[in-house]
């Protein structure tokens, strides 16, 4: 399956991955998709929102443990954000049936649509639309980069943007949802465990800051004549550092936009996009606020305009705490593998419908804790152990 999945939407100039929503690259993804559920015999299908489905057993029947992640990817991506989770979960019911393990209720394998939100600046779309967390006339007014809407992505992927919307009938099937995930940290790493179980994702947005001046020729106006909004933005950057790491949060400005973005004229416009995360609310409203006060600040000192503006946010989201025990009792119980509990400061499709089913995570031990990059990384062993992970939890789950 990885060897299958490794060439598509790889940038040979970076070695990292582009397969963003509805793009060619995630085309290829999804066929791979539906590829491995029909070789499986599984039961295929696309929800209303363009996830995908691979079902064994009665789709209707309910009370289904589903298992599953996504295969887009960040811009330069690592392969295993999102993909580890999905061939674990094909791998997971090949071992089951190796095992012959009885199925007493419906298991199915999920690719979501757009966890990542490199196109459209929202990460998780294809949970939060069928969760009913991102409304329809919202949907419809996400706009990539190029101003290609996502209703015209989706129809141009082959896909109907007309169906998007709220899925409890299908959520209302789910009894239990299990994601395995690369860990992106090194929490595994340093404890010396191949697998942890996920305790809670710290709450986390993104929010978009627009200084505006005026463009002006690089080689003629005078210093003090200029309004340029990259001064505001720069040390803006800065604060938001500092706001982070008095309050033991995390803030980046990882994406910029600028007009006109000539090499020799001052910007009209500085686009900065704020990623800030904390362990809890009160921190991060605090970072944020901190930075968007000192944002104002420095605008205001050089007569810049300045929007700031929430494109999204999750709030903290605490794991079922009996799945979370049924985990590690099922993964304790003919092993001595030691499952440690760790948090996250990741976003995933399994918090976003934490808040609507029982949800849990795997994760697998990452050496560097290096993500959303290229040289992301987990050992064979580990995905291994990974996989046999799932497998002995879905079978706990679906089996008994
Ligand atoms: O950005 C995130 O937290 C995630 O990896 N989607
Ligand atoms: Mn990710
Ligand atoms: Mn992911």
């Amino acid at each position: 399956m990885w060897a299958e999945l490794l060439p598509i939407g790889r940038s040979s100039a970076s070695g990292g991955y582009r397969r963003y929503a509805w793009t060619g690259a995630d085309s290829e993804c999804r066929e791979w998709f539906k590829e491995q559920a029909e070789a499986r015999g599984l039961v295929y299908e696309v929800d209303r929102n363009g996830n995908q489905w691979a079902w064994l057993g009665d789709t209707a029947a309910g009370d289904a443990v589903v298992t599953g992640s996504h295969l887009d990817s960040v811009p330069d991506g690592g392969a295993f954000d999102g993909p580890l989770g999905v061939v674990s979960s094909f791998a997971a019911l090949d071992e089951l049936r190796r095992r012959d393990a009885h199925f007493t209720k419906p298991l199915a394998i999920v690719n979501f649509g757009d966890e990542e939100g490199a196109r459209f600046g929202l990460a998780c779309v294809g949970s939060r639309l069928a969760s009913g967390q991102l409304g329809i006339e919202q949907a419809h007014l996400l706009t990539d980069g190029d101003g290609v809407t996502l209703p015209r992505a989706m129809e141009a992927a082959g896909y109907d943007p007309d169906a998007i919307g709220p899925d409890p009938e299908r959520l209302a099937r789910i009894g239990a949802f299990v994601e395995l995930h690369v860990e992106q940290g090194r929490a595994l790493d340093l404890s010396g465990d191949r697998v942890g179980v996920a305790s809670a994702i710290w709450p986390h947005g993104r929010w978009r800051f627009d200084f505006r001046g005026e463009a002006n020729h690089a080689g003629t106006t005078r210093l003090v004549d200029r309004r340029d909004p990259m001064l505001s933005y720069a040390e803006t950057v800065l604060a938001a550092r500092r706001e982070a790491e008095l309050a033991g949060a995390v803030a980046t400005f990882g994406k910029i936009s600028v007009e006109p973005n000539g090499v020799n004229a001052i910007p009209s416009l500085v686009r900065g996009w704020l990623d800030s995360r904390a362990e809890d609310q009160a921190t991060l409203d605090a970072v944020v606020g901190g930075i968007e006060k000192a944002a104002r600040e420095y605008a205001d000192a050089h007569d810049i305009a300045l929007d700031v503006v929430r494109e999204s946010f999750t709030p903290v989201v605490e794991f079922d705490h009996a799945l979370r025990d049924e985990l590690t009792r099922i993964l304790g119980k003919d092993t001595d593998l030691k499952v440690p509990v760790l948090g996250t400061g990741a976003g995933h499709d399994a918090g976003i419908l934490s808040g609507h089913i029982p949800t849990a995570m795997l994760f697998v031990r990452n050496p560097t804790g290096v993500s959303h990059s290229p040289a992301e990384f987990a050992a064979e062993d580990d995905c291994l152990a990974g996989g046999l992970a799932l497998a002995d939890v879905l079978e706990g789950l679906a089996c008994t």
